[in-house]
Formats: C-alpha cells, sequence, structure tokens
C-alpha cells in the first residue's frame, strides 16, 4: 500500500464520537445523496442499511477537504461497497440511479409525507401506504380513527413542516424561561438539540430543564405545562412522567434506549409579529412572550378568526394565505435531577447518530454503558459521576467534542 494510505487510517478514526462533524462540510453533494439511501432504508424497516449510510455520510462531513476522485477515499473507514458504488456513480456522473429512483419514487415520496405528520411514525405510513393513503389529504379523507397527536399532526401539516428559525427558537425560550421561573425559581433551563449544535433552523425546538436543589424538579413538567396551558400556549401537549426511580425495583434496565425523564412533547403557539403591536418586554424580539389573549387588542380578534377558518381549512393549502399572526412549533421539554445533568445534556443534544457512536464506542471500546442518566463501567461494576460533558469524554477515553463538532 502506498504511505498516503496509511496515513489517512490513523487520521481519520472510525467512531463518529471520535471525530469533529461541523454542521458546514465540504461534501454535500455526496452526503446528500446518502442521506437520501439513508432515509428510505429507515421507512422501509431496514434500520440496519440506514445506519451504514448514515456512518458513510458522517465519516465525508467529517473530512477537511471535498473528495473530487475515488482514489482519495482510500483507506478511509465508514464506506462500504454499496456507499462506494454510490459515491463513484455521484463522482462520475453527477447523480446516482438507485438515488434518483428513490428520491422520485412514489413509496419514498407518500412515506416521506406521512411520516411528515407529528405523530406518524414508519410503520403506520407503510400500513397506510399499502391501503392506498399517499398523502396527508389521502389520510383526511379515508376517515380514519387518528390519535390526539395525529390529528394535531395534520390540523398544523404546514407549519409543523415548515423549518423552526433560531429567532423562534429563541422566542420559545423566552416563554419556556418565563414559565419554569413562574413555577419554580431557580431552575435552569438549556437550550439541546440541533440549535446547541450551531444549527440556524429545527424540525423543532428542545430544552433540557432542571434545578440546582435535587428534588425539586420533581413534578416540575406537570407544573410548567398547566402554566403555559392556562396562558393559551400549547396546542397541544403530551406529558410522560419520570419513570426512573419507579423502575428502580422493576426490571433493571429500560426495555428500549427511551431515557425515563418527565418529558413533555408538544405544539406551540407562537405569535408573530404583525405590524400592530410590539413586545413589551423585548422591542428588538420579533415574537411577542405573550399569550395572545392577555390584551383586549384587536389582534384578539383576528386569532379568533385563524382558529375558526383554520378549523375548517382543508389539510395541504397554504396556511401562509391565512394570517401571519402566529404559527404552530413543535417543542421537546425533558426534565432532569441535577445530578444527571451532563448525561441528559450529552444525550439530547445529538445528532442522532452521534449519541449512536457514543453508546457503540462505551459498549465495544470501553466495556461501558452510557445513558442520558448514567455511565455504568462493567469491569469495575460501578456507576461513574460526572459534572460536565467534558469529564463523560474523559471517563470514555476521548477527546472533547464541542456540540458544534457533534453534527454527524
Ligand atoms: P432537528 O430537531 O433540528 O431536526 O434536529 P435534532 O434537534 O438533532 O433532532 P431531535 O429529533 O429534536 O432530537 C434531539 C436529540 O434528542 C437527538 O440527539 C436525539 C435525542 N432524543 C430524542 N428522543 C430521545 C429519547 O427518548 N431519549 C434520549 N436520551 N434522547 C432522545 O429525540
Ligand atoms: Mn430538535
Ligand atoms: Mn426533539
Amino acid at each position: 500500500a502506498e504511505p498516503g494510505a496509511e496515513l489517512q487510517v490513523a487520521l481519520v478514526p472510525s467512531y463518529a464520537c471520535q471525530r469533529h462533524t461541523p454542521l458546514l462540510h465540504h461534501n454535500t453533494v455526496l452526503t446528500d445523496a446518502l442521506s437520501i439511501l439513508a432515509e428510505n432504508a429507515e421507512l422501509t424497516d431496514n434500520e440496519g442499511r440506514g445506519v451504514a449510510f448514515r456512518r458513510a455520510a458522517a465519516l465525508l462531513k467529517s473530512l477537511p477537504h471535498e473528495i473530487r476522485g475515488m482514489e482519495q477515499l482510500k483507506g478511509l473507514p465508514c464506506l462500504g461497497d454499496h456507499c462506494l458504488r454510490v459515491i463513484k456513480e455521484v463522482l462520475e456522473d453527477g447523480t446516482c440511479s438507485e438515488v434518483e429512483t428513490t428520491r422520485q419514487s412514489g413509496q419514498f415520496t407518500a412515506l416521506k409525507a406521512l411520516t411528515g405528520i407529528f405523530g406518524v411514525g414508519a410503520k403506520t405510513a407503510d400500513r397506510w401506504f399499502r391501503e392506498g393513503i399517499h398523502t396527508p389529504s389521502d389520510l383526511q379523507r379515508s376517515g380514519h380513527t387518528l390519535n390526539r397527536a395525529q390529528q394535531a399532526g395534520l390540523q398544523y401539516y404546514d407549519d409543523l413542516n415548515r423549518p423552526v428559525t433560531k429567532a423562534e427558537a429563541d422566542a420559545i425560550g423566552r416563554i419556556v424561561e418565563r414559565a419554569v421561573s413562574e413555577v419554580l425559581p431557580g431552575a435552569e433551563i438549556t437550550l439541546i438539540g440541533g440549535f446547541r449544535r450551531g444549527k440556524n433552523t429545527g424540525h423543532d425546538v428542545d430544552f433540557l430543564i432542571t434545578h440546582p436543589d435535587e428534588g425539586k424538579e420533581e413534578g416540575l413538567m406537570v407544573k410548567v405545562v398547566s402554566w403555559l396551558e392556562a396562558q393559551d400556549f400549547l396546542l397541544y401537549q403530551k406529558t410522560t412522567r419520570n419513570s426512573y426511580l419507579e423502575s428502580k425495583d422493576g426490571p433493571a434496565r429500560p426495555p428500549s434506549n427511551m431515557d425515563r425523564f418527565e418529558r413533555c412533547f408538544s405544539i406551540f403557539r407562537l405569535s408573530t409579529h404583525n405590524g400592530v403591536r410590539m413586545t413589551e418586554t423585548d422591542p428588538h424580539s420579533h415574537f411577542s412572550v405573550h399569550p395572545h389573549d392577555s390584551h383586549p387588542t384587536p389582534q384578539t380578534c383576528r386569532t379568533v378568526d385563524v382558529l375558526s377558518r383554520e378549523d375548517s381549512s382543508e389539510i395541504g393549502q397554504p396556511q401562509s394565505s391565512h394570517s401571519q399572526s402566529w404559527r404552530a412549533v413543535r417543542v421537546d421539554l425533558v426534565v432532569s435531577p441535577y445530578s444527571q445533568f451532563s448525561f441528559a445534556l450529552l444525550g439530547w443534544t445529538g445528532s442522532k447518530l452521534f449519541e449512536r457512536e457514543l453508546r457503540r464506542w462505551a459498549v465495544h471500546e470501553k466495556a461501558m454503558t452510557l445513558s442520558s442518566h448514567t455511565l455504568y463501567d462493567s469491569k469495575q461494576r460501578q456507576y461513574l459521576r460526572a459534572n460536565s460533558e467534558e469529564e463523560i469524554f474523559a471517563l470514555l477515553g476521548l477527546e472533547y467534542v464541542p456540540p458544534c463538532g457533534r453534527n454527524a
């Protein structure tokens, strides 16, 4: 082998958690192609293939230069035969036939449209697809019984498929901050998920809430949600209580990768600037942190009008034609005990692949089990404490990767 090849093996480690993966990188044409195949695999119950495509894409995202020829890939990890075929075709022809066929296939388009409905997962989408339901409109006409989440998902389909901006995320943050400080002074909120990794847009906004006095955070979510509901900020919410303590005398491990924090999947009603009223707390904000009906101004009437029109609106009609006075935004809230905060922070900052790679590294390279609650060392047979993300990386024998480098 050429000396260069060995050098690359040494330079590019195979776990995504051993590398810095920036948001903006040099190989988007290739990673876009691989992401389509990953998405398609995930939508058609091929999780293993999905992960393989995601790992290959993550590897390319971490490279400091653009790949222009196959010879530059020599010695790089994470690139299986299938991925190499795809990359070769894109490098030579500009596109890959498998990717284009997938992108245009009726199945892929339908499954994407259906899983784009909040509350609809890949399995449900696939079942509906085989019944001939290909779009949200088809679903609405079908008369299927939908759960609360799916009903909200249909109702706010357009809004929820429009990316959330950083400014909107910050506006939501101010609302959550107010809610939290009203119901539990001293509680702290942290922006997590994609926005913490430096993304400019997201499909939702994620927050982690804790309190320095351990125990004070118990039952906090219910109070926060009640406050938000009383102020009419919520269009939908489903709160799951903490199951960590209860399950201590039950099975030793959670049934899945899902963690056991108090959490809330919600849809916020976010007021948008309409030129009529500025906010009181921040005159530069484009968004009101006040609920729409706390001021008996003309805007209240308009908002009510929008509501009733939306209720009778057809799915798939652009909501932008209604009004600009508010929009629906998906928000995830998680409450963690203070002693688990660093693990929760690391576990909820993502990306999903980065998290998966961290856990895989822990198990296979360190004989440890990492969760959003703890780190367990199987050899020492003990739980390892950590007060920061930096400490967790150190315990795992990894160099620290800041949130902006976790965009795998
Ligand atoms: P996006 O919203 O901009 O699309 O990207 P994101 O913020 O990275 O994705 P996300 O779907 O909002 O997920 C944020 C992080 O939260 C991600 O790393 C995965 C993690 N996460 C869940 N569900 C769960 C869960 O049940 N347990 C744990 N520990 N983490 C979870 O989404
Ligand atoms: Mn998110
Ligand atoms: Mn989320």
